[in-house]
């Protein structure tokens, strides 16, 4: 039986972008922090700043259209309100980011934290943990696996 994996390793070659919300810049910021850490021996390219985590979708896809990233990484912060926007803004995020890696076959890395308080991002983006390096790890495994699956 074949088993593909992504490997950490020998991965140099990859060339990723990161799409940053600035919405919640506090958490956000932190995430990018720690993401472009773990990045820093790899090739970032470029790293745009995006109004809010709705607007993630629409670069991302741009971006991977090009035809220049082997993956994409998608930080933002959605934190719930007193009104039904988080909502909206949740389900636009996480369908778009799932919908641009399908449509276009570039895996894109969902870094969207989506929390009910600023203490539960803020706990994920450097309090306690900090997500932005998982997720650069992710990344990783995920565009040196689409590089060794067949088809
Ligand atoms: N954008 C976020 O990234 N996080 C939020 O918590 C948020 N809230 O709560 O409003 C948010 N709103 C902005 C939205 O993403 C768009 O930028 C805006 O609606 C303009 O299209």
């Amino acid at each position: 039986m074949a088993v593909f994996e992504g490997r950490f390793t020998e991965v140099s070659d990859l060339q990723i972008a990161v799409v940053v919300g600035r919405f919640n810049d506090l958490v956000t910021g932190k995430l990018l922090s720690a993401c472009l850490d773990a990045l820093s021996r790899h090739g970032i390219d470029v790293t745009p700043w995006v109004p809010g985590s709705f607007e993630i979708p629409l670069v991302a896809q741009r971006l991977a259209a090009t035809g220049r990233y082997q993956v994409l990484i998608t930080l933002g912060a959605v934190i719930r309100g007193d009104t039904p926007h988080f909502d909206y803004v949740c389900a636009e995020v996480s369908k778009g980011v799932a919908s641009v890696a399908r449509d276009t076959g570039v895996p894109v890395i969902f870094g969207v934290l989506t929390t009910d308080t600023m203490q539960q991002a803020l706990e994920r983006a450097g309090i306690k943990s900090n997500m932005g390096w998982s997720y650069a790890l992710q990344a990783l495994e995920m565009g040196s696996l689409m590089g060794v699956l067949p088809g």
